[in-house]
């Protein structure tokens, strides 16, 4: 009997070595920092790691040249969370045709080897599919739930004749118990026009689940809307927000000038949930996206309660530059059980980063980081201050 011998691309020991490298490299903490947080030389995901067999046809029968049949173009704007002891990411994928789509990596030590699961995430549709899904908020709830909130886009419906890139932005949810098996809820019902950056809050108030919205007016431009919402939802099976209040607005001559959204779901702290958001100006060079840090009462969560200056973390040397360059973004973070945090971060929307802190340091530094006083003279009195307080020690 004769049988075909499967045969594989001539590339391929060469393809999965250098993958395997780029894998296993090991990453190490970069020498400057400011006290508050440190970064890592490394990104820690690219497109490069997605996996071969993603991007090959292997069968050299098939594929003679070898050549890549799917291109992926980005690696970006990732939820992140514990699991099984592994520090997972739900990453937005960004093929070269554009569209989006989650896929989990983990890493065994949260700063490097973080590899991709076999497949991509498998998000089920509602009967309006989503024509591209992005930015995955992974939430631990206090009801046995991981829920993940996306944005979904599809193109608007009212958009005149000619326009082909009107688009409306909602909040889509998903929840699983295992990462893998995704059950779709019915999309966000808010009131306002498009909604995204939308986070969970983990755990019920007064019962009902809190929801950080931000409420916006068209798919690029917040206009009269924007900033960061509060509001409540008895049923995630019904997603219907109630009381959305604006908790964090919009504010002339900030860094959330523009527009602003938050991060990843808040880390809860004896002092109050510390929160990472995103602020956006405009420049001559286009939008510039950092991020900042605010806390929150314990008890009240809709009153903020500290708000440090100016940016946490902008975009740096190479970072500063990719396919949305002048951006850096952060939707998800870790804390660890010994008050390590990760914050997992993206650049220019083309790549994953991570820097480390402490759960005390992020307190520290939310708390007793002069406020921005809104204008020149004040900040100058605020660096008049610190170096009157200094005096002594000089
Ligand atoms: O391109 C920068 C970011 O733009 C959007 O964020 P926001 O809604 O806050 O303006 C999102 O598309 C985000 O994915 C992207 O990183």
């Amino acid at each position: 009997m004769v049988t075909d011998r499967l045969v594989k691309i001539p590339n391929y020991d060469a393809l999965a070595k250098a993958h395997q490298q780029l894998i296993e490299q090991k990453n190490t903490p970069v020498a400057e920092t400011n006290g508050i947080y440190t970064r890592y030389k490394n990104p820690v995901i690219t497109a490069a790691h997605t996996p071969i067999e993603w991007r090959y046809d292997l069968n050299a029968a098939t594929n003679p040249h070898g050549m890549e049949r799917i291109g992926i173009n980005a690696a970006f704007n990732a939820g992140a969370m514990k699991w099984d002891d592994k520090y997972v990411m739900a990453v937005r994928v960004e093929g070269v045709d554009r569209k989006s789509f989650f896929a989990i990596a983990e890493s065994p030590n949260g700063i490097d080897n973080f590899r991709f699961w076999d497949k991509p995430c498998v998000i089920p549709q509602l009967d309006d599919a989503d024509t591209n899904v992005y930015d995955m908020r992974l939430i631990a709830h206090e009801d046995g739930w991981i829920y993940g909130i996306f944005c979904t886009e599809r193109k608007d419906p009212n958009a005149p004749a000619g326009d082909t890139s009107a688009a409306v932005a909602n909040a889509g949810i998903v929840r699983t118990k295992d990462l893998i098996n995704w059950e779709r809820l019915p999309d966000l019902v808010s009131n306002t026009g498009q909604q995204r950056n939308v986070v969970l809050h983990p755990e019920f108030v007064d019962g009902k689940y809190a929801l950080y919205t931000r409420p916006q007016d068209g798919f690029i431009d917040v206009g009269s809307g924007g900033g960061i919402g509060l509001g409540f939802i008895d049923d995630m099976a019904n997603p219907v927000v109630q009381d959305e209040k604006i908790i964090f607005g919009k504010v002339y001559h900030t860094i959330y000038e523009l527009k602003n959204g938050l991060g990843p779901a808040p880390i809860k702290t004896d002092k109050g949930w510390l929160h990472m958001a995103h602020g956006v100006r405009n420049t001559a060079a286009g939008l510039r996206y950092t991020s900042y840090v605010f806390m929150t009462d314990l008890n009240d969560i809709g009153k903020v309660t500290h708000v440090p200056a100016g940016y946490f973390m902008a975009p740096e040397n190479e970072e500063r530059v990719g396919d949305v360059s002048n951006v850096l973004f952060c939707n998800g973070w870790i804390a660890d059980e010994d008050g390590t945090v990760y914050i997992y971060y993206a650049s220019s929307d083309t790549r994953m980063h991570v820097a480390v802190s402490t759960i005390d340091k992020l307190v520290d530094y939310a708390m007793n980081t002069p406020e921005d006083t809104f204008t020149s003279a004040g900040s100058v009195a605020t660096i008049i201050k610190m170096v009157d307080n200094n005096s002594k020690f000089l």
